[in-house]
Order: C-alpha cells, then structure tokens, then sequence
C-alpha cells in the first residue's frame, strides 16, 4: 500500500511562524488584541509546535497567550463554504478572523472546526487570531492546579499544537462518511453511512457514486440518488460487498478507499475518499479476536513528546518512532493519555498497529472532589464523542479506553464511567470499551467494561527493588482478576521501571538499566503463562518530559528508549521478547 493520502478537497495550511505574545494579565480580550494586533510589538514562535521549549521565557508558562498570522484566500473561494479546522489546541482556544469572533473550543486533544465565510475576504489577505488558555483548575480535562501540580504525570505544554488549516468545500457536500466492516467468508461487507448536506437555498437533487477503490482502480461502483430540501440533511445507508477481500491485519495491513462522489446541476458537487480496512474486531470468551482470531498486544504506552516540538510529533519523528517499534517486534500501544494526531494515527493504518485509542480523561481522581460532577461528566463525553467521531474508520482502533487511572474505587466513578461509555457506544456500537485501572481489586467499576485494563507497578512503587515478590503479587492478583470476570480478556497496559541511561548496576538496581530490562523479562514471564492474558504494554516507549517533583529526576526514565530515541539495554531484550511471542496465541 502506497503511502500517499489524497486530499480532494482543497485546503490552506496554516502551519509556520506565528506571531506570539502571551497575556499572564489577561487583559487581551478587554484591549481586543483580535481587533488589530499590533504585530511588530510580538514575538514569533512555530505550529504546530508548543510554545513552552521554543524560548526559555515560556518554559514554565501556564495562562493566556494569543497567535496570530495573515493568510491569502483566492478569489474562486468566494462560491462555497469555509471552515478553519485546529486539530488540537491546548488547552482553549478563542478564534477570530478579521476582528469577528467565531467560536470557542475546550480541550486540548480533539479536533475542532468553525465556519467562516461571515468573516472572510475572499481574494485578498485575512488575519487570524486565536486565544489560548492552558489553565489547570479541577475541572479541566485532565485536571490540575499548576504546571508543577499536575493531577497527571506529563509536561502541561500549550499551545496550537497540531495543524490548523483553512478548508473550502462545495454547498452540497458530505459532512460525514461513516464504514463499518463484517466478514463473511472471503467477502468484505460495508455497511457504509453517508451523510449529505444541502445548504443552497433550494431543493437539491443529487446523484451518488461509491466506488471502493484499491490500487487506483475501483473495484466496485454504486450509483443512488437523493433529493435534499434547502438547509437540509440527509443520511443515506448503503451496504457494498467487496469480494475475495484481503483483510487488515498487524501481518497485512491491507487498506482500501471509498470515494463518494456527489453531483447535481448547480455545482461541480463534492468528492471525498475515506480509507478503511476490512477487518472485525470483536471480545468473546476472554479473547480480543481479530478477524475471528485471538491476539496477543505487545507493545507501548507512550506520549506524543520530544525536545523542541513539545507536544508535537513531527512527521520525521512518527517515522523514527514507528521504525524503532516495528524494529522491536512490537504491534500494538494505546495513546495514553489522549488521543494523538491524524498523522500519527494514519501511519498506524499502515503499519498494521493494534491502538487502542484513549480519551483524555487522566487524573481524576483523589484530588478531584466528584467525579460525577455534571461539569466534568459533560467534558468527558463530548471528548469521547469528539474523539470517535474522527477515528472511527481507522482499522488500527480496536478498543476505546475511557479513563486512565480513575479513581475507580469511588462508588460515584460508576456514575461518569456509565455516562462516557453510552457515549462511546452511541458513537459506535463496534468497538470494545475499557479504561486502565489502578486500583485493580479495590475496583467497583470493572463489570462495566468489555476488556480490562490494568497498570501494575509492583518492583517499582511497591515491592522495591524486589522482582521476585513483584512476580508473586502481580501473579496473584491477575489470578483474583480473572476469577472474578473469567468473561474478560486481561491486558496490562502499564508495567515499568524508571531507567537513567548510562546507569548500570550489578546485581540490578533500581533505576539501572539493568534492573529495568530485567523487570520487563519477569513481568512478561508472568503474562505468558495465564492464558487469559492478552496484551502486555510496558511504561514506556521513550522517556518524557513532566513537571517538577521529587519522584522525577527532570523527565520521567521509564522509556527504553531515551527521549531523543537512544536505546537502552532494555531494548534488546524487548526485541527479544516481542518477536518471540507470536501475534495471535
Ligand atoms: C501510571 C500512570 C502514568 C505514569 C506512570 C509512572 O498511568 O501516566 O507516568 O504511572 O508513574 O500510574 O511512571
């Protein structure tokens, strides 16, 4: 499968220097900095990009700052609809355009996007300027009280951390595409949703075509038409068989593309291809089956997080980490703790990764007074919504997890856990729900969820320096687990040691290289032999950045990789222990 992702639909991006000017009075939106920001007076950082590591001033900067650039809209722009799309602004954003508000947005990890046209100047230039607050209160999405008080452990950056970008799309056009994949036999069946809106001031009488096209060749075609009244919308259902498909797969991943094409008298209509694979995924008898088959996951927790960029993964950067994983033997991570971006993502459909996917909802717990607080209830499943909405095609999403490390020994985490979960299966009754525990036996959640999830520390926060009471803990309790939900396949999404690379000790110690590698192998002997198990993610892909505290030495070491992507001996072992473990068992 070629690596290329065709793009119908005509864009501007917005990525390169912005001007920067941060606000810690927060008087901008009272002096109406968005009206005609005085430019020569501000700074200029990077996006996408955070703003925190490109200049030291803004390092530990927490508050309000503004961005803002000119762009050129072509004339020709003037006839259909523009929306400015932010894939992910940490952690609100305020946007105007030529002095006009637009809208606003919370959270700093899933897509946005606003319609323009009322404040636009087609063929000439336009002056964006976004509002971002990264403030940390109780009630934000993770929660916390300052960069040096997160509620969860990673670096709070801020800023336009993913690609902002200018998109013009025809009155009548698809909003969205929606496919879902069964298998029977050798066939691939599509049950595909199109959703069309007409937004001309009278009827309109549309032809649709859909082709799935593999290779650049379309292999089947269907034609149907529909009439939508002025200002309306329309949801047109439509199954497509696909014979003798090859299915997606960590072994093959094989994608296809829907085009849907739409077209009607007034316009040139609209064209939009949708790439998917064809592949079930379903939990039955305690196993995670993939195409009817079940799969082991071995692979990564990890962050989108480097030195420079921030909170932004470059596309050089997705490579490298991508060729490290394979390289390892690996074919799975989750996107602990928020959901990460479209590109890296795209390359997880190409690869053949095994993600599962998870919203930002990390720390909430004891410093949070209820966790079913309406506020927080409400931001947590507009997040899970927001996030299935754009990943919902993607074959490399098995399993959506709704929390990380809840404080789900709180009789009321039921209360929001059952909320985000509707939500979740409102979106999209296929896929799998779970959140990553801590609190293991002491849980009062984990009959809601379809898989569980665990994170277990013991030989680092407990069980210090001691693998052999660490195996014996960890074994005993998987087993209580599995007893108490034989139904429920098991992964453990977290085990780890922190490592200093260069640090060595004979016989291992903590924060060695050694004892890390060392806790890996114990920890996976113990997966191996419960049957029930499916998945093992170590703690972490590479080391990254977080806050200040006496428990970290400046990044936290449980990479075995450094942040910059230097091996640590970890590595040759997991590489091991990875190609040595097949993918279904
Ligand atoms: C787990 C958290 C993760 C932390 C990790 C650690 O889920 O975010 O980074 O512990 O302490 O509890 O390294």
């Amino acid at each position: 499968m070629k690596l290329e992702y065709s793009f119908q639909r005509e864009t501007i991006d917005l990525s390169g220097f912005w001007h920067f000017r941060i606000d810690p009075e927060n008087k901008g939106e009272s002096e109406k900095w968005y009206e005609e920001p005085q430019v020569s007076e501000w700074d200029e950082l990077y996006t996408p990009a955070s703003w925190n590591e490109q200049d030291s001033r803004y390092t530990w900067y927490i508050g309000t700052a503004w961005y803002t650039r000119a762009f050129w809209l072509p004339e020709d722009w003037r006839s259909k609809l523009t929306l400015i799309f932010f894939d992910g602004v940490n952690y609100k954003a305020k946007v105007w355009v030529n002095g006009i508000y637009l809208g606003e947005h919370e959270g700093g990890f899933t897509q946005f996007a606003f319609r323009a046209e009322k404040a636009l100047r087609f063929g000439e230039s336009n002056r964006i300027v976004v509002m971002v607050d990264n403030t940390l209160t109780g009630k934000t999405v993770p929660p916390g009280a300052g960069m040096n008080a997160t509620y969860f452990d990673f670096f709070h950056y801020g800023g336009i951390h993913r690609e902002a970008y200018l998109l013009s799309v025809p009155k009548v056009h698809f909003k969205d595409v929606t496919i879902r994949t069964e298998i029977k036999g050798k066939d691939g069946i599509l049950d595909i949703d199109l959703e069309i809106v007409n937004e001309l001031e009278e009827e309109c009488s549309c032809n649709v075509t859909m082709q799935v096209i593999d290779e650049d060749e379309a292999i089947t075609e269907e034609r149907t038409s529909v009439t939508i009244g002025p200002g309306a919308e329309k949801t047109i259902a439509q199954q497509i068989t696909v014979e003798n498909a090859e299915f997606w797969g960590p072994e093959s991943p094989r994608l296809y593309t829907l085009r849907t094409k739409l077209a009607h008298d007034d316009s040139k209509g609209d064209v939009k291809d949708t790439r998917f694979g064809i592949r079930t995924v379903k939990v039955e008898d305690g196993k995670i089956l993939l195409n009817g088959r079940p799969v082991f996951l071995k692979g990564f927790g990890r962050h989108e997080d480097f030195p420079v960029l921030g909170k932004a993964l470059h596309g050089a950067v997705l490579r490298k980490d991508y060729g490290l994983m394979m390289y390892i033997g690996a074919n799975s991570f989750r996107t602990s703790h928020y959901p990460y971006s479209r590109t890296h993502l795209d390359l997880a459909d190409e690869k053949g990764f095994l993600v599962i996917l998870e919203t930002p909802a990390v720390g909430l717990r004891e410093n949070v007074e209820r966790l079913d607080d309406p506020e927080i209830v409400e931001k947590v499943c507009r997040m899970t919504r927001e996030m299935i909405q754009r990943d919902k095609n993607r074959p490399s999403v098995i399993m959506y997890s709704l929390f990380n490390e809840p404080g789900s020994e709180r009789e009321e985490f039921r209360n929001i856990l059952m909320a985000a979960k509707e939500e979740a299966r409102k979106a999209d009754p296929t896929r799998p729900v779970t959140f990553a525990s801590c609190r293991h036996l002491d849980d009062v959640a984990l009959d809601l969820v379809d898989a569980l999830c665990h994170n277990f520390y013991y030989g680092w926060y407990s069980n210090c320096g001691d693998l052999e009471a660490a195996a014996q803990t960890l074994s005993e309790t998987l087993d209580e687990l599995h007893r108490r939900f034989p139904e429920k396949p098991i992964i453990i999404t977290e085990f780890g040691a922190g490592a200093i690379a260069g640090v060595h000790r004979h016989p291992p110690e903590m924060w060695s290289e050694e004892y890390q590698a060392e806790l890996i192998k114990t920890y996976w002997k113990v997966l191996l032999s419960k049957d029930y198990v499916s998945g093992g993610h170590i703690w972490n892909f590479a080391d990254f950045r977080v806050g200040q505290s006496p428990r970290r030495t400046t990044i936290n070491r449980k990479g075995i990789f450094t942040r910059t992507r230097d091996p640590k001996l970890a590595v040759r072992v997991v590489k091991n222990l990875f190609t040595n473990t097949p993918t279904y068992r």
